[in-house]
């Protein structure tokens, strides 16, 4: 038997090279192994929209993302335990990844109402009302039979005032403690600590030091990508890239551009998440070699072309762009299952080669050769 198949019963994370800040390495869990840098797909209700799991798995990924607030909501986490939770019920026998729920109730939920014990909200499909609490978060990632859980915390947006980032990192380190607590100890399964502290140094430099004393399996950069410009994102990511611990993962939250991606990892981040390819998908637009191309643009109506002929992803080589335009020009279901698929394979792709690229200690040269290809743009 390889170490490949050798069956893990912990959360473990090996590093297996590093260049510059950027690293390279294996988590593995029962459920699996993920390679780092990873990208995970967003699958906020029980689904990656406009993809099986297969083709999500077949593209490369090793874990999704699902989240609390929605799946709490709907289809309820009780339900969903009892149907056998949610690897079985999506159809993913991989490791799946959650959020907390406390980052979608600030942006999607009616009448929230944040105190010391957790937020009150109404749902934003039937206008119930619950509460989440830091205990509660972990109760349902629990019933999800979530593999990578998240702490409950606030995230503010930014611009903010110095007084209100501090207290939501207070705030955000009281919920670690009690979510710590909460979760105790899950051989197999991890739950992360989020560095909040808005876009201010000191904060942020507490935040990851007090979090690191707890002891996480992981630990998560909250509270970016929130208003912020890219210069500021990577400035916080450098404050902070000190003080967690070298030999635990760290994840991005809701981060980002194919080129966010890029500084990131550069800067010693191990995992992303984001809807960006998901979503730009439905809505006519791909990442490319070559850059992003908008599907809906009527200079594509004739277009014979592929987007990408050297694409990994069949739907990016066998078909042209004039038919992709009429598909999304018709609204056509079909046409957001091909451009998500698209999306998707670019940044698994992406990812790839990040982790190639370390591993053979030519990092720097492959982000310019990247970014060369985006400018060089549609040739
Ligand atoms: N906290 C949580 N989830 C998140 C964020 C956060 O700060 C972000 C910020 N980019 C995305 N998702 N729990």
């Amino acid at each position: 038997m390889s170490l490949v198949d050798t069956p893990v019963e912990d959360f473990t994370f090996t590093l297996a090279a590093t260049d510059g800040k950027a690293r390279t390495g294996e988590i593995r869990m029962p459920r699996g192994v993920i390679r780092t840098p990873a990208f995970m797909p967003v699958g906020t209700a029980g689904t990656v929209k406009a993809m099986y799991p297969e083709q999500v798995k077949a593209l490369g990924a090793d874990v999704v993302l699902g989240n609390t607030y929605h799946l709490m909501l709907r289809p309820g986490a009780e339900r969903v335990a009892r149907l056998g939770g949610l690897h079985k019920m999506m159809n993913w026998q991989y490791p799946i990844l959650t959020d907390s729920g406390g980052f979608q109730v600030m942006s999607l939920a009616q009448l929230r109402k944040l105190d010391e014990n957790g937020v009150t909200f109404r749902s934003h499909v039937d206008g119930a009302k619950h509460v989440l609490t830091p205990e509660r978060s972990i109760e349902i990632q629990g019933l999800l039979g979530s593999d990578i859980q998240m702490q409950l915390d606030e995230c503010v947006k930014l611009p903010c005032s110095d007084a209100e980032a501090e207290r939501a990192m207070e705030l955000s380190l009281r919920w670690a403690e009690r979510s710590r607590a909460a979760f105790g100890e899950q051989p197999g399964k991890a739950l992360y600590g989020i560095v909040q502290g808005g876009a201010v140094p000191d904060l942020r430099v507490r935040s990851a030091q007090q979090l690191a004393a707890m002891g996480f399996k992981g630990y998560s950069i909250g509270g970016l990508a929130v208003g912020e410009p890219q210069d500021v994102m990577l400035s916080m990511i450098e404050t902070v890239e000190p003080h967690l611990p070298r030999e635990k993962p760290r994840y991005l939250m809701g981060v980002g551009t194919p080129d966010d991606l890029i500084e990131a990892v550069r800067r010693g981040v191990d995992m992303f998440d984001c809807v960006m390819p998901t979503r730009a998908g439905r809505h006519g637009q791909v990442f490319s070699r070559m850059g992003k191309l908008n599907l809906r643009n009527a200079r594509h109506a004739d277009d014979p072309r592929p987007i990408d002929e050297q694409s990994s992803c069949p739907a990016a080589r066998d078909n042209s762009r004039a038919y992709l335009h009429h598909l999304v020009k018709a609204g056509e279901i079909l046409g957001m299952m091909l451009l998500t698929w698209v999306n998707l394979a670019y940044y698994q792709d992406l990812t790839a080669g990040m982790r190639k690229a370390i591993a053979d200690g030519r990092y720097d040269d492959f982000a310019a050769e990247t970014k060369d290809g985006w400018a060089r743009g549609d040739l």
